[in-house]
């Protein structure tokens, strides 16, 4: 083990300490550290530095090293601005009472409340956790703000409207195209679901993390981590990219109106940084709207400047967006029928929210506040908070899986980062009134670092992903349930083994994603840049392989999403 030079009575002073602080705070898992961790596109952004006179001194070269590391390996948890969310605050007031030698310790050996050991686990060497612990005492940089003049400026339509094609102009079954994103090459995979066959690979922006269709199922958008859109239109004879723009510096989600008259009309956007929304053309993707979430926080009402943008989805009962504000606790129901005298009610629910989707119906919301282990559900047909449902630990639904319990009736469920257990809480407030927005039941699943998992209307089945498990048996493999006998446990599928790869990856397997017809089951295997990766598709009705799709540019393959299943919030 790496030994790091500090005063002896300072760094036992600075462990007492740290073990005080982690009785406080309830314990990170290591897989919730490593997902949060991601690295953030601000990495490469330009920042004014102010150096903090009562701060060790630090060269700029020094600065600009730390910064960087900073947005590679910190802010996921610490924010931008240091001001906390998942990780504590890291501002000067604090840190600098809290001295080098503390800090460093901290660094390097972690906490048992979550924070990483990075020397001893070899992700920095001593120059650096010495680096870091001066970097955090002085201010923290602010990024640039991006605003309506450099979303224009970034704003480019390739294929104007009237240019496009008037009817479908390929012979691809649409509904049944899936979207992959080829996470470390900047591009998302267009895949024919019938033949398996790739149609086209589209340069996007960085690390795309979601794709979305527009609800006549003609545009599909995807969003990269640094905030570039791509528009891309299905209709052409090789579906490709017809408008682009940039919405942010750093973001995660993208929407389309889906109310009934509203089809297509309007496209919104979240960013993480800066903390804002942004509502769009749908056709061109021009800027419309630009709305910042900086606010107070649902609970102790104490403003917060940097709150994320998480998920966003469009509402079927009204021409409204549901955005949801992972730091403040806040949803808020955006109507766009007036865009010029944007209407937007704030539901506070909890804090961090994070991803989530529909019940069945569509008229609920159910969201994840992850810190709070709480789901939240929101009624979309009256505009309030119907419940704070508790489930397990670090839920994380994905888009949640709907189904009809023999017993409960129709229930939504999410896994947990933090824990084994699946969570179903009851959807049904009319005929089966006790048990709905409860957690009725909990299932067992392999283990905890599940991220996602799916189900369909067609399908008896339940497949729960574990990719952040750090056992690679598990991560490498799916849990699958049989509704109609959940007592019995689940069936093991060993994905990554059927994938059959030549490199010794990670080969984690990662989010079950139906067919448009409901009878078979996609999951990507993912492996670093330089392995191969995989998808694998299996037939739902016998749980046996069905086909291993592989390519060479099938790199880095993580999320996937059916087209007609994503237009229509089938899950
Ligand atoms: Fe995601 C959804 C944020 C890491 C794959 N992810 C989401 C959503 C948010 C989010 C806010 C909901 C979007 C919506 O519905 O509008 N994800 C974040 C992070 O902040 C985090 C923790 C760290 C980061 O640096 O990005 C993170 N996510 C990951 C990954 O490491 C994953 C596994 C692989 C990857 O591609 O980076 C990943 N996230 C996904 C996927 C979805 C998603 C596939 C969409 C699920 C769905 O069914 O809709």
């Amino acid at each position: 083990m790496k030994s790091i030079r500090i005063r002896p009575f300072a760094a036992a002073l600075a462990i007492l300490a740290l073990a005080a602080q982690a009785q406080e705070k309830k314990p990170v898992t290591p897989a919730e550290m490593n997902y949060q961790a991601g690295g953030s596109p601000l990495a490469t952004e330009p920042m004014y530095q102010a150096t903090n006179p009562k701060a060790p001194p630090m060269t700029q070269a020094e600065f600009d090293r730390a910064r960087q590391v900073y947005f590679e390996r910190c802010a996921g948890c610490h924010g931008v601005l240091r001001k906390g969310a998942t990780g504590k605050p890291l501002t000067p007031d604090i840190t600098l009472s809290k001295g080098t030698d503390y800090l460093k310790v901290f660094i390097a050996y972690g906490s048992p409340a979550g924070m990483p050991n990075w020397l001893t686990s070899g992700e920095m060497d001593e120059k650096t956790v010495d680096l870091m612990a001066r970097y955090i005492q002085h201010d923290a940089p602010t990024p640039p703000e991006f605003g309506m003049e450099q979303m224009k400026a970034t704003w480019k339509v390739i294929v104007p409207p009237a240019d496009r094609p008037k009817k479908q102009m390929n012979n691809f079954n649409l509904p049944n195209i899936f979207s992959t994103t080829l996470r470390d090459t900047g591009e998302v995979a267009l895949i024919d679901g019938d033949t398996k066959k790739i149609i086209n690979i589209v340069k996007t922006g960085y690390a795309v993390h979601i794709s979305r269709l527009s609800a006549s199922g003609r545009y599909l958008f995807v969003i990269g981590r640094d905030g570039k859109i791509n528009m891309i239109d299905l209709w052409m004879e090789k579906p490709d990219t017809v408008a682009e723009i940039r919405i942010g510096l750093e973001a995660r989600s993208v929407d389309s109106s889906k109310f009934k008259g509203y089809e297509d009309k309007f496209v919104i956007a979240g960013s993480y940084w800066p903390p804002q929304f942004v509502v769009m053309r749908g056709d061109t993707l021009e800027p419309l709207k630009i709305v910042s979430t900086r606010g107070n926080t649902v609970d102790k009402q104490e403003y917060h400047p940097e709150p994320r943008v998480a998920s966003i989805v469009a509402s079927h009962y009204k021409p409204e967006f549901v955005v949801n504000v992972k730091e403040t606790g806040q949803t808020l129901l955006v109507d766009y029928s007036n865009i010029d005298a944007l209407k937007i009610t704030t539901i506070g629910t909890a804090r961090f929210l994070h991803d989530g989707g529909f019940d069945s119906t569509k008229r609920y919301f159910m969201v994840a506040a992850n810190q709070s282990n709480k789901i939240a559900v929101v009624d979309m047909k009256d505009g309030k908070l119907t419940q704070l449902v508790d489930v397990g630990k670090i839920p994380h639904p994905g888009r949640g899986a709907n189904f009809v319990h023999p017993k409960f009736g129709p229930v939504w469920s999410t896994g947990h980062l933090g824990d084994e257990t699946i969570s179903l809480i009851g959807t049904d407030p009319v005929k089966n009134k006790q048990y709905a927005f409860k957690e009725v039941a909990k299932l067992t699943g392999q283990g905890g670092g599940n991220l996602f998992l799916k189900t369909h209307p067609k399908s008896q089945h339940l497949y729960v992903d574990t990719p952040l498990n750090p056992d690679a048996k598990i991560s490498q493999s799916v849990a699958v349930f049989d509704i109609k006998n959940l007592d019995k446990g689940y069936t093991v599928l060993p994905i990554a083994e059927w994938a059959d790869l030549k490199d010794d990856g990670a080969k984690r397997v990662v989010q079950p994603e139906y067919n448009k017809a409901g009878d078979e089951v996609w999951f990507a295997v993912w492996s670093a840049k330089n392995k191969e990766s995989a998808l694998v598709v299996v037939d739902d009705k016998t749980l046996k392989l069905k086909t291993v799709i592989k390519d060479p540019k099938l790199i880095t393959p993580t999320g996937h999403f059916n087209v007609y299943n994503t237009q229509h919030d089938i899950y």
